[in-house]
């Protein structure tokens, strides 16, 4: 541990007039990720548009700005480059980012309040992390042996169809090590998880199988679940493929808790609750599900067992937020938000979590509609408008009507109901818009301002 390290850990993250707190940021693959954190970092530098965030709204704030981060190994989130897609004159969304990357905005701060006058300007250091959710997921791995995950994982499969090309592999575990067999079998697993993912489901570990990056290839990744033999001798395929899973833990699993989520103070988990209702009740179900997995990795229980491995500390607040709420007439949004509420308290009962301060919303991290009712036959239709992603069209859209009630979702998704009763819920990819941003105005947003007020307020006063 570095000094600074123990001295955070002793100081809860003050030293003198200087303060650090570490912003996790984690969602499935395509949640809204990268634009969140470009869209709230450009709101940090220019916090115009950041009326909730108390202290930005009452100046506590003095000024903002970006600095070199403390970790020298992690890449930097690239700010400037997803900045300038979404600002550029025909304005495009950023790639798909695949690997953990961090980001530190500077806030010098004036206390306010009674005491506050008495003391001068301090320093907030925000470290934001950017990590795929995927990874959150391996940690249930750090607790199973080998065994018991090649168990577990097989046992679910044989309900999946997904599944039946992998269950179609026939090899002998007990039989001699053969990296051809290996490789066949990592790659039919992998091409399973795949499918599995495409197909909704979300316990797809390990994680990095679908992520690869660097270790594309790597014998840390090229294994799979074998149904355990009653004989498995020194050199034989089960073997094998047990130390290759004992090494993606050590090797992968270890060295991401280490280095990045032990640190985290602070964490926002992005869904894309709308995405998920589109696709219809398995994929509510199974958010629900993946909601309830990523929350247990903040479980005071796992937390303790981590602390004990690597010291991990507690993560004292946890938002979940539905983004791309643009899609949605504000007057839809509260029954966005009672969903993932719902959803939230869902996933709270099954991880059995008591532990840090949790809230759900519902946000759009760059707005890219506006409003408009419209007269259909009669009826008062409220729509968003925006250009469309495929067509460059501008179109007016309406999405369906949620129900007040979130039960009357998650209750069929809870029975296993494939499709919705009655109404359809539709959903469009839009364009950014281009921006004409007023000096001091970050870009537009829904609510990211009471995002970051839920998150990091309380170190802006
Ligand atoms: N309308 C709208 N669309 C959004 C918003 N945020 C994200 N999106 C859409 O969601 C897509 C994914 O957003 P990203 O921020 O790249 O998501 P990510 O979680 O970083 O994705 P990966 O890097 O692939 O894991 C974008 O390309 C947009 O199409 C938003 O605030 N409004
Ligand atoms: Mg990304």
């Amino acid at each position: 541990m570095r000094i600074s390290e123990v001295l955070n850990s002793v100081t809860g993250g003050w030293v003198g007039s200087e303060g650090t707190v570490r912003l996790g940021v984690t969602g499935l693959s395509r949640a809204g990720k990268t634009v969140f954190i470009t869209s709230l970092v450009a709101n940090l530098l220019d916090r115009g548009r950041m009326g909730q965030l108390l202290g930005a709204a009452n100046g506590a704030v003095l000024a903002a700005y970006l600095q070199p981060q403390p970790d020298d190994t992690t890449p930097r989130f690239e700010y400037e480059a997803h900045l300038a897609a979404l600002t550029a004159d025909a304005p495009y969304w950023p790639q798909s980012t695949r690997t953990v990357s961090q980001l530190r905005v500077s806030l010098k701060v004036q206390p306010t309040g009674l005491l506050g006058g008495l003391s001068g300007p301090r320093t907030v250091h925000l470290d934001i992390v950017d990590y795929p959710g995927e990874w959150l997921l391996d940690l249930g791995l750090l607790e199973k042996t080998y065994a018991e995950w090649a168990q577990g994982v097989l046992t679910s499969l044989q309900s999946r169809d997904c599944a039946a090309g992998f269950l179609g592999v026939v090899v002998d575990p007990a039989a001699k090590y053969d990296e051809a067999v290996a490789q066949d079998l990592a790659a039919t697993f992998t091409a399973y998880l795949h499918a599995a993912k495409d197909a909704g489901f979300s316990d797809c570990t390990p994680g990095r199988f679908l992520l690869p990056g660097e270790l594309e290839g790597s014998p840390a990744l090229t294994f799979a679940p074998l149904a355990e033999p009653d004989n498995h001798k020194r050199g034989s395929l089960w073997r094998e493929m047990e130390r290759r899973y004992e090494a993606y833990k050590k090797k992968v699993v270890q060295p991401f808790f280490r280095d990045h989520f032990a640190k985290i103070d602070r964490q926002v988990v992005l869904i894309d609750a709308l995405g998920a209702i589109h696709r219809g009740p398995q994929a509510v179900e199974d958010m629900r599900g993946a909601m309830a997995d990523i929350l247990a990795a903040f479980k005071p229980g796992k937390v303790g067992f981590l602390a004990s491995l690597f010291g991990v500390h507690r993560v004292e607040r946890i938002l979940f937020a539905a983004t791309k709420a643009d899609h949605l007439h504000h007057r839809q949004h509260p029954r966005l938000t009672a969903i993932v509420a719902a959803m939230l308290r869902g996933a709270k009962d099954r991880a059995d979590f008591s532990g840090a301060l949790t809230a759900a919303m519902s946000i759009a991290s760059l707005r890219a509609t506006v409003e408009e009712t419209l007269n259909h036959e009669g009826v008062q239709l409220d729509c968003v408008r925006g250009t469309l992603l495929d067509s460059g069209k501008q179109a007016a859209f309406y999405p369906g009507e949620l129900p007040d009630d979130p039960a009357k979702l998650l209750g069929p998704a809870r029975d296993g109901a494939d499709k919705w009763l009655g109404d359809d819920y539709r959903i469009m990819s839009f364009a950014p818009v281009p921006l004409v941003l007023k000096p001091g105005e970050g870009p537009p947003h829904i609510r990211l301002d009471k995002a970051a007020e839920f998150l990091i307020g309380d170190y802006l006063r």
